[in-house]
């Protein structure tokens, strides 16, 4: 088990690192953009993934700097992977940001002033928070999240389906996306009754004036089902498992 010690040395000793996992366009299926995904290099463990390391890093309050430094790296890789696209290329980055982070006072500052340091769109960004962080928020969270939204940073709310899933709650919180959880379309392809209920959740998503991203999309079937639909896009391990920057980078020369 990781120690709080250990995890406030891999930020600055430059122990972490991200994956890139592909969002696809269902229709045409090209990249829609990436989530970024942290990892820890840990020196004598080896590779620590976030469920390993994420909640004692909210415990500890050591998420807000690990949330920057997510933040600002991934921006950053934006800025060089939007260099390779043409200027009218929709590609949107994916950064979650836990609970806590939402708590920060500085939070708006922060991503304005990253946003302004790697040139990117506030546009391009998108912010995936959880439904308990929503739905928990006090007035700082309200007030960050009305400001992200101004500044025109997306909102999305993720794991949809795990949490209270409040449907009175849909649309009324301050978000433009819902990343359906995976554990509401595992059995979608053999059952019938699943599918008609995804679809139904699909639906509801549409009426609450969001659109919907499906992840956990592990087979064509899958992937097929979401597209009949009328899902606008998935992420899974059937289009790609998260990548090093790079693999993207060739994605993207190749015209993904
Ligand atoms: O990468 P993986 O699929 O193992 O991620 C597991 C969980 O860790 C996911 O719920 C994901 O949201 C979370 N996670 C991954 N990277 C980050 C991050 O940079 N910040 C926060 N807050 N959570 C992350
Ligand atoms: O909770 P969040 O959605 O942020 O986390 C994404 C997590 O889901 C990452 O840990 C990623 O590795 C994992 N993941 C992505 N695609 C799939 C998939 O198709 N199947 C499963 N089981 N996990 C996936
Ligand atoms: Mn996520
Ligand atoms: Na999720």
């Amino acid at each position: 088990r990781q120690t709080a010690r250990e995890l406030r040395q891999a930020v600055s000793n430059g122990e972490l690192f991200l994956e890139y996992q592909p969002v696809v366009e269902l229709q045409s299926g090209r990249l829609q953009g990436v989530e970024a995904l942290v990892r820890w290099n840990h020196p004598s463990r080896g590779l620590v993934m976030p469920d390993d390391f994420i909640p004692l890093a909210e415990e500890t309050g050591l998420i807000v700097g690990i949330g920057r430094w997510v933040l600002h790296t991934a921006l950053q890789q934006l800025a060089q992977w939007r260099r390779l696209l043409p200027a009218d290329r929709k590609f949107l980055l994916r950064v979650n940001l836990a609970a806590s982070e939402l708590q920060s006072m500085d939070l708006v500052d922060f991503v304005r002033g990253s946003l302004r340091k790697t040139g990117a769109e506030p546009g391009e960004l998108v912010l995936e928070i959880t439904e308990s962080a929503l739905l928990s928020g006090g007035d700082v969270e309200t007030y960050s999240l009305r400001s992200l939204q101004a500044l025109g940073v997306g909102l999305e709310i993720d794991d949809f389906g795990t949490g209270y899933s409040s449907i009175s709650y849909l649309h009324r919180l301050p978000v433009d996306t819902v990343k359906v959880d995976r554990s509401l379309i595992s059995d979608m392809a053999d059952d019938d009754g699943q599918l008609r209920f995804v679809a139904a959740v699909h639906n509801l998503i549409r009426a609450a004036g969001m659109d919907a991203v499906f992840e956990g999309i592990e087979t064509a079937k899958q992937a097929r089902q979401l597209q009949e639909m009328g899902c606008c896009c998935g992420q899974g391990y059937y289009f790609s498992r998260p990548l090093p920057a790079v693999q993207v980078t060739d994605l993207l020369r190749e015209g993904r």
